[in-house]
């Protein structure tokens, strides 16, 4: 199945920081999941980090999998994700 994001227009064009929210950062890191197994591998977290790094630099904060994996199993599963999006909004990073 393939799933379609559809960024919004100004970001692309402009590559201006306007307010995401958290389900559509969740549907851009789902689009990333290429196996389809419900969670990112380091190689599918990379390929989504660098789609959105250019666009969230406050992102870059994160690359480290020991910070996002939270049971340390070496993949980043989408609650994982969710929580790591809660507690960036809850800190005040602007995506
Ligand atoms: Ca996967
Ligand atoms: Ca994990």
């Amino acid at each position: 199945m393939v799933r379609e994001i559809h960024f919004p227009p100004k970001i692309v064009e402009k590559n201006v920081q306007i307010p995401w929210t958290k389900e559509q950062v969740m549907e851009v890191f789902k689009s990333f999941d290429k196996d389809e197994d419900g969670r990112l591998s380091k190689e599918e977290l990379k390929a989504s980090f660098k789609k959105l790094g250019s666009l969230w630099s406050s992102f870059r904060a994160w690359r480290a999998l020991g910070h996002a994996d939270a049971n340390k199993d070496g993949f980043i599963s989408m609650q994982e994700i969710g929580e790591l999006i809660s507690y960036a909004l809850k800190r005040g990073y602007k995506m």
